[in-house]
């Protein structure tokens, strides 16, 4: 559970870095923390196991960071970062979270405008402070103000990709106590909603008190809120909330049900056992005064009249009524993905080489992986220009020669030009297995223009999946806005599929995109957009997301064998 705070604590040091203009330790930096982020084990037990020579085998760690990394572990801080932090007069770590303010900018508007913090930087916009300062202007200024209210609407949630490890770890050391039987998440993040508020946790035991004086004293935790028999709750370092409840056995599965919700879909599930002359609560249900379900969640639902219900779909958003009518999609298991469809390596940003990736995707016992690098006018993502595309064609047959049980599928991330074309010539894109494009630029430009941009590129025969189609960024960047309707038809006509991108802080599509997409009758890949082999675990992020839009195998082209994901794109 250490990746989560070493990783914000990296992040904001490549900040402060590069607000110091020490531009190569900034990046080092932040490709840790990006590395962090998806490291699939614990960092901690990284260390336990492998001392500093384990830290060092880690992707983008070198000695510096391991060195970082090591006093952390052992102190809890990290000297220079705290050195970094009073030395900044501004902060940094709210003012980044605006969208289109980095580094620079913030070092500008501190040195121009005194701008501190987030209330000043409001402040300085309302009055046309921005507006009139050079290399800002009024459209930033509108755009700055738009984004601090949309920060503001995510404040106190949390990202599930980040929270998710660190529930688990925390799961499954309480589940090793002899003291406890049954434990789950519940809330949000059983629901795998992509952002979290608190988290949930429900167990059974036949010694509560032991169970929570446990849990209020694992490592991590930096405030005890309350702590008793049925309840505890704790803050953990990264800043978010815990909360374990201790139920009896009888009613593990009424309470899961209960504290998973959503409140909309207990709202209406509880309508639902009333009308049949039952009582639900989280203790069971119940007919008069006796108790016919509780024990488990299917016995819950079986009791008032439906099928189990999976937690994703728990959003009383027309799950409810499926149900009843036994018309409940069968949608995309967690082991159902074949191939991955979207990644980098070090020939554009990524960290590692494409034999690095393959034999990653390898391990998680797909059938082939896509290499996507950026590929056209990105200049800070290293993109690959024509030469080098052709280039890395080669070597992919090469390497696809030398690895076995993998193949490796020659694709690249090309970008969307403002007027739909695209970056790389056709007849080079034409030599490619696979064409992804995205919307890199651009962003704010009127619906309109959008939708024609997007359809211009769905319909170029050459294009087969639309990376991160609605270009959001969760809590940093909206989207930009297109006609729906339009493009999703027209995916589902060109036979150009729909990215759902698994990226923790992306997840694009997002859930009700999904629904639609699916309605319109055109196709879904989930790619992870991963950046190093870590990344590729993401995919359990994309396939919830999907989940969540009710999507079934059929409905995601890389749940498919890589011969029938080849053929949808013959066109
Ligand atoms: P979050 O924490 O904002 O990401 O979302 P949740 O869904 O985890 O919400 P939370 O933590 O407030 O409550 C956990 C579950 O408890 C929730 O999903 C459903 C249940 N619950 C909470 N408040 C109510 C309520 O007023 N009525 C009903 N029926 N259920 C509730
Ligand atoms: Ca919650
Ligand atoms: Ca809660
Ligand atoms: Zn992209």
């Amino acid at each position: 559970m250490k990746n989560l705070e070493l990783s914000q604590i990296f992040s904001q040091m490549s900040e402060f870095l590069e607000m110091k203009e020490d531009g190569f330790r900034a990046r080092a930096y932040s490709r840790v923390a990006r590395v962090l982020d998806s490291l699939e084990r614990d960092i901690g037990d990284i260390y336990r196991e492998g001392g500093a020579k384990a830290l060092k085998e880690i992707p983008s760690v070198g000695q510096g960071i391991a060195e970082k990394m090591e006093e952390y572990l052992k102190t809890g801080k990290i000297k220079e970062y705290q050195k970094l932090k009073k030395e900044s007069p501004v902060d940094v770590e709210a003012l980044t979270k605006v969208e289109g303010i980095g580094p620079k900018k913030i070092k500008t508007l501190y040195q121009k405008l005194g701008v501190r913090n987030l209330k000043d930087l409001e402040k300085v916009a309302r009055v046309g402070e921005i507006a009139a300062l050079e290399g800002f202007g009024a459209k930033s200024e509108k755009n700055i103000l738009q984004a601090i209210a949309f920060a503001k609407t995510s404040k106190g949630r949390f990202l599930l990709g980040a929270i998710l490890p660190v529930v688990r770890e925390v799961v499954g050391g309480l589940e090793k106590l002899p003291e406890v039987g049954q434990i789950s998440a519940a809330g949000s993040v059983r629901r795998m909603k992509e952002t979290v508020g608190d988290v949930d946790l429900l167990a059974t035991s036949s010694q509560p008190d032991k169970v929570m004086e446990h849990f209020v004293s694992l490592p991590g935790i930096v405030k005890v809120w309350a702590k008793g028999p049925t309840k505890s709750s704790v803050r953990f370092k990264g800043g978010f909330d815990c909360d374990l409840r201790v139920v009896k056995r009888v009613s593990f599965g009424a309470a899961l049900q209960y504290f998973t919700g959503n409140k909309e879909h207990n709202i209406l599930l509880r309508r639902l056992a009333i009308k049949k002359g039952l009582k639900l609560n989280e203790y069971g249900v119940y007919k008069r005064k006796t108790r016919i379900a509780g024990r488990t969640e299917k016995e819950v639902y079986q009791a008032i009249g439906l099928p189990y219900i999976e937690p994703e779909l728990r959003t009383n958003t027309g799950e409810i009524e499926a149900g009843l009518k036994n018309e409940l999609p069968k949608i995309i298991g967690y082991d159902d993905i074949k191939g991955e469809t979207q990644c980098h390596t070090d020939w554009s940003d990524g960290t590692e080489t494409i034999e690095a990736m393959a034999k990653a995707a390898k391990k998680m016992d797909y059938q082939y992986i896509v290499i996507t690098d950026h590929a056209g006018f990105l200049k800070i993502a290293n993109g690959l220009d024509e030469k080098r595309l052709l280039r890395q064609m080669r070597e992919i047959d090469k390497i696809g020669k030398e690895i076995s049980g993998i193949k490796i599928l020659k694709g690249c991330e090309v970008d969307i030009k403002m007027d739909g074309g695209l970056a790389i010539k056709d007849e080079v894109l034409a030599k490619l297995d696979v064409v992804v494009a995205g919307v890199h630029s651009g962003f704010k430009m009127s619906k309109t223009d959008m939708t024609k941009r997007l359809l211009r590129a769905i319909e170029n025969p050459n294009v087969d999946i639309i990376a991160h189609p609605t270009g959001r960024i969760i809590q940093k960047r909206e989207g930009y806005f297109f006609d729906f309707g339009k493009i999703f038809q027209a995916a589902k006509r060109n036979k150009t599929a729909l990215e759902i991108n698994a990226y923790f802080n992306r997840l694009d599509l997002r859930d009700i995109d999904i629904r639609q997409v699916i309605a319109a009758g055109a196709k879904l890949t989930i790619g992870t957009d991963a950046h190093n082999p870590q990344g590729l675990k993401m995919m359990e992020l994309g396939i919830a997301q999907a989940r969540r839009g009710w999507a079934t195998p059929k409905d995601i082209l890389n749940a498919g064998t890589v011969k029938d994901f080849l053929n949808f794109f013959e066109k």
